[in-house]
């Protein structure tokens, strides 16, 4: 399978890659690190790593300005994402082929070749196995970017998607690079205090019921406040993994802009992106998210979850 992916980005001049909307670092520091290996490997292939920018992501390295009529007819590269609706920056664009890696259940994108495991931490886990196990070169940046993408989406080794496979690409990603990796850290989980401040009003506020579930609808005024945006309560929904008095918790944040509100779900135990799949999100068993239009679905939506944790509790007892 690696040679075989590494053979078919060798075989085209024109390369794009694009990832999820609303990208995580994950999503962002896969696209960058393989872009970079493509280009320091082939210097006159032109590769385009595509989706629109994220300010705060900007220290990873920056996305590119696609020439669609340079990259008509290109190898499309899709990366941490399974449907095609979420991919990010595709409209316009004229490929030829799609060539797909991702850890998502498989959804309706139909690629050519396609290398889709679930039991991989991350996509940047992926890229970087195809990296080290193919003649593709590496150097200190994507090494860094592997790396920290490897960190956040397993939430620093600590998730259920992490396994002897993931420290092993790991140690061996470290072992050849070298990079100052502890320094990383700082790069990924510097917050500013207000945010901190958004933690405790979110803790304050989480409203936890007998089923061990717990939610909070943040609402815009909130976001205001706190001078935090739309996305901010996502990126923190890790910082509840380890509290014994919720089972599945539940984020649903009022996105003014796009007329909706976003949900994050993250989960101790009930498997939830079968309860996100009904509401328009998806994503894995036990990280998933939606985005939903209608205040009804959305308390719908916590009601199925908080049944989830009583059939789970009574499973489990
Ligand atoms: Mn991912």
């Amino acid at each position: 399978m690696l040679n075989q992916i590494y053979r078919q980005i060798k075989k085209y001049q024109t390369i794009v890659i694009l990832r999820h909307v609303g990208p995580d670092p994950d999503a962002i520091c896969s696209s960058l690190a393989l872009r970079d290996a493509i280009k320091l490997t082939f210097p006159d292939k032109c590769v385009y790593a595509g989706g629109v920018g994220v300010a705060k992501f900007k220290k990873y390295g920056n996305l590119d300005k696609i020439d669609y009529e340079v990259a008509n007819d290109c190898l499309l590269i899709v990366l941490d994402v399974p449907n095609m609706a979420r991919v990010d920056g595709i409209e316009n664009l004229n490929y030829k082929e799609i060539l797909k890696i991702d850890h998502h259940p498989k959804q309706d994108i139909e690629a050519s070749i396609e290398w889709v495991d679930e039991n991989k931490s991350s996509t940047s886990q992926m890229v970087t196995e195809l990296i080290l196990n193919t003649k593709f070169k590496i150097n200190q940046k994507i090494a860094e970017n592997l790396f920290l993408g490897i960190v956040s989406d397993s939430e620093r080794f600590s998730l259920k998607n992490t396994t002897i496979e993931t420290l092993e690409t790991v140690t061996k990603l470290l072992k050849k690079s070298h990079i100052d990796f502890t320094s990383l850290y700082e790069k990924l989980y510097i917050r500013p205090f207000s945010e901190y401040k958004f933690i405790a009003y979110i803790t304050n506020n989480l409203i936890v019921d007998k089923n061990h579930f717990g939610y909070i609808i943040i609402n815009d005024n909130v976001l205001k406040e706190y001078n935090v945006d739309a996305a901010t309560p996502s990126n923190l929904i890790n910082n509840y993994n380890f509290i014994e008095d919720l089972l599945v918790w539940c984020f649903i944040t009022e996105d003014v802009k796009n007329n909706q509100y976003k949900i994050s779900i993250r989960s101790r135990g009930p498997i939830i992106n079968e309860v996100a799949s009904r509401y328009n999100g998806g994503g894995h068993k036990y990280a998933s998210g939606a985005k939903i239009k209608d205040i009804k679905d959305v308390n719908n939506l916590v009601k199925d979850l908080s049944e989830a944790c009583q059939i789970y509790e009574n499973k489990e007892n």
